[in-house]
């Protein structure tokens, strides 16, 4: 018998359907962010260091430079990851060229800066999600959508609205839904005089962004929160409790989005997943590895990431109603492979909550059964969940562990190595 059948073995005395665990997450919109291959820096602006709250550290070489080169190295990436992928772009992706028109600014950014990423997306049965991209510009004052200059905010609100049209574009074009998130790395290094200002500029910002129309059906605009960032210490003007509040009171536009890097370290995002669905149809998650801060390393599996996808199976969020996006980026190893890994994973991660006998043990939690319910959940643990995996890559075409890895260094030698 293949090890396969034996683990399907194994998990049916638990009452686990493997078969059916596979094909559930085949059909499970993940997004990629396109970001992890060029270090966020994109083709918009000549970036020398990002700037506006976020970093990337490190300088492994082979960065993608153009479009060519990201599309390229996303191929690499979509051919070694299992599962519904779905690209995930930022503005300032856009592709300008002599055919439409050459550079304008963000504010200025319509759908035909992104006709490359569409043809890219439908010949591979992709959807996408897009982000405006409120960061390492000069129109940074160093605020954004919270800005006390109206020149700078108009500008700010100027590229939501064109981004609202984009993602429209975007989710009508592919015939799948386009999540579009609002982050803004606005905030203060030291202690504010006004905190409530900020806010209620932001808040009105968000508003004349949201009035540009679009069909909610097809575009689900999203504000994300963060606790702070490497210069902005003292204050984020888009703190939890303003994104929430935001959110909450403009439900029939607008989804929370929680980032789990975004939080006080003992916080945990897995935790926050049942407590919003609560009361949200619809959410929105970026997964990353927050190591002490919002380090943005590459996923792993361990145990917060574990617990994320339990909850999103547990709360029935791979309905539609949680949607899930990557975002890291790390710039000191090889960046196809960072890709591959945090990519591989949260599939791991989901494949392994699939395979969890929810029912019987939520059973035994409102017997107050923590007995057994602690045995089985630590004997879930040591379970032959390799081979499933292995099978699950199997059924999707793509190679195993132990043998992907291979592609990329020879993509590395061959291509990668002799980028300047
Ligand atoms: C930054 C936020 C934000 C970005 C991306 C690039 O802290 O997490 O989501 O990482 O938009
Ligand atoms: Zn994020």
């Amino acid at each position: 018998m293949s090890r396969y059948l034996q683990a399907k073995e194994i998990y049916a005395k638990l009452g686990v359907d493997t078969d059916k665990a596979i094909q559930t997450l085949k059909s499970v919109p993940v997004a990629l962010h396109c970001w992890q291959g060029d270090d966020v820096r994109g083709f918009d602006q000549k970036v020398d260091s990002l700037s506006g709250g976020i970093q990337t550290t490190g300088n492994y070489p082979g960065r993608a430079r153009t479009p060519e080169e990201l599309m390229a190295d996303i191929d690499v990436v979509l051919k070694l990851c299992p599962g519904t992928k779905k690209l995930n772009l930022h503005a300032c992706y856009a592709i300008f060229d002599d055919e439409n028109g050459g550079w304008v600014d963000r504010d200025k950014i319509e759908p035909k800066h992104f006709k490359k990423w569409v043809d890219f997306c439908k010949e591979r049965g992709l959807g996408c999600d897009f982000n405006p991209t409120f960061f390492s510009h000069p129109m940074c004052d160093p605020l954004t959508l919270s800005s006390p200059n109206e020149e700078t905010r108009k500008f700010w609100i100027e590229h939501g609205k064109a981004c609202i049209r984009i993602s429209q574009y975007l989710a009508q074009e592919l015939g799948q839904q386009c999540v579009m998130n609002i982050w803004t790395g606005d905030g203060f290094k030291d202690i504010p005089a006004d905190r409530m200002g900020p806010r209620m500029r932001y808040k009105d910002s968000i508003d004349q962004i949201l009035s540009e129309p679009f069909d909610f059906n097809l575009v689900k605009p999203c504000v994300e929160s963060k606790v702070f960032g490497i210069g902005v210490e003292a204050y984020t003007v888009g703190s939890a409790e303003f994104t929430l509040s935001y959110a909450a009171m403009n439900k029939e536009k607008c989804i929370p989005l929680m980032d789990n890097g975004h939080y006080h370290p003992t916080e945990v995002v897995s935790d926050k997943i049942p407590a919003l669905l609560t009361f949200f149809p619809e959410i929105a998650l970026h997964v990353t590895r927050p190591i002490r801060w919002d380090s943005d390393h590459v996923v792993l599996l361990d145990d917060e990431t574990k617990e994320i996808a339990k909850e999103i199976v547990r709360t029935g969020g791979l309905d539609g109603r949680v949607k899930i996006a990557l975002d890291y980026f790390d710039a000191s190893i090889n960046r196809i492979s960072a890709w591959t890994v945090g990519y591989r994973n949260f599939q791991k991660a989901l494949l392994m909550a699939l395979l969890s006998p929810d029912a019987k043990l939520k059973e035994m939690q409102d017997e107050n059964n923590w007995t057994e319910l602690m045995v089985v959940s630590e004997e879930l643990k040591t379970l032959p969940f390799g081979d499933v995996w292995s099978e699950y890559c199997n059924a999707c075409g793509v190679l195993n562990d132990g043998e992907w890895f291979q592609t990329v260094k020879e993509y590395e030698q061959e291509i990668l190595s002799k980028r300047g």
